[in-house]
């Protein structure tokens, strides 16, 4: 059991920036093209480094427990279970994909700093047995907190690794009991647009909205990130709260969460509402299913020269093809 008072789990900048976002001209609703999310990497012409097809079953029971106060970037490994490289702090935090602030990826971190995550409540809702609204800092001694060291694969064919800490979706599951006609959650990222400035646009449809199959959720690998190497989540991880499906393109890691409800019907995720035909449901990363406007055989690890081969699942199809027996993964894309 880890005790973390809550001074220690509010980065200092948020009590010494309370800088307020300039509130600025009104929604341009629907003016912009979907950039981000549209522009792949150019893949590289030479021919791909190999990365191991590896068997290797995610060792589960080694992940660590983790603890969030670090005040230097910690992981217990330099490397995942593949052998690749983590990558570096500043790497993780300085290029990101967040909407709500920009499109600009280098741009999300200095426009997230002032961003107010403490405190933060989290309503549970929806088909389930016992309904409950967590504070996050009860979330952080209530369920055990581990280390993840999970590869990140964006639909746009960069990635990371990343060693999260976070706790199983399914612990909070078990404690909100959903009942039998739950199949779907539905996840919701915070709206607050006098402090994210891309909510004052009509970039996406706001709230930004994700969803996964109740098994998908109580797969071992789903968790909910609250900090990475070893330190509470920067505003521009998604702190303090944030979703982690390593098999599935990362728009489906859902940053800021304030509302989850079990539902009985499949939710229509934020990126199906601006393409359907581009972001499917199950995003579940897959070399042989291509973007309609890309490939997505190969991908360029963040920090690396060239590109490497995209394995299906992301490298965790022991773990989590069974949930898609039977199905066919070029319609449920
Ligand atoms: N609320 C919200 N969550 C989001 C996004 C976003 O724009 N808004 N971007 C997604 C995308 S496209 C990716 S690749 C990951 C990036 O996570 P990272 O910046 O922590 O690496 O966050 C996902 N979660
Ligand atoms: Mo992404």
């Amino acid at each position: 059991m880890i005790k973390i008072a809550s001074s220690e789990i509010t980065p200092e900048h948020i009590y010494l920036n309370r800088r307020k976002f300039m509130v600025g001209a009104g929604s341009i609703a629907g003016a912009l093209a979907l950039a981000a999310c549209g522009k792949a990497d150019a893949p590289a012409a030479s021919a791909p480094a190999a990365a191991s097809q590896s068997t290797l079953k995610t060792p589960l029971t080694a992940f660590p427990k983790a603890t969030l106060d670090h005040a230097e970037p910690y992981a217990s490994k330099a490397q995942d279970e593949l052998g690749n490289k983590l990558n570096k702090y500043d790497e993780i935090t300085n290029y990101n994909n967040y909407y709500e602030f920009t499109t600009d990826k280098e741009g999300v971190n200095p426009l997230s700093e002032g961003f107010t995550t403490t405190p933060w409540k989290v309503e549970v809702s929806g088909l389930v047995n016992n309904p409950k609204t967590y504070d996050v800092d009860d979330m952080l001694k209530k369920f055990t907190q581990e280390e993840r060291i999970y590869r990140l694969r964006c639909v746009e064919a960069w990635s990371m690794v990343i060693p999260w800490v976070g706790f199983k979706i399914a612990d909070l599951l078990k404690e909100v009991d959903p009942k039998s006609e739950a199949k779907f959650l539905k996840f919701t990222s915070v709206m607050r647009p006098e402090e994210m400035p891309g909510q004052q646009t009509g970039m996406l449809n706001w709230p930004y909205v994700e969803g996964l199959r109740i098994d998908e959720a109580m797969n071992p690998l789903a968790i909910f990130a609250t900090g990475m190497y070893g330190k509470p989540l920067l505003a521009a991880n998604g702190a303090p709260f944030r979703l982690i499906t390593p098999w599935k393109y990362g728009f489906k890691g859902i940053k800021a969460i304030v509302k989850i409800e079990l539902v009985d019907t499949q939710p229509v995720s934020a990126w199906m509402n601006a393409a359907s035909n581009e972001y499917g449901f199950y995003a579940n990363v897959n070399p042989e299913v291509d973007h309609p406007r890309w490939s997505q055989a190969t991908e360029r690890r963040v920090g690396a020269l060239g590109h490497i081969p995209t394995l299906k699942f992301n490298g965790y199809e022991q773990e989590v093809a069974s949930l898609y027996a039977g199905m066919d993964l070029k319609a449920n894309y």
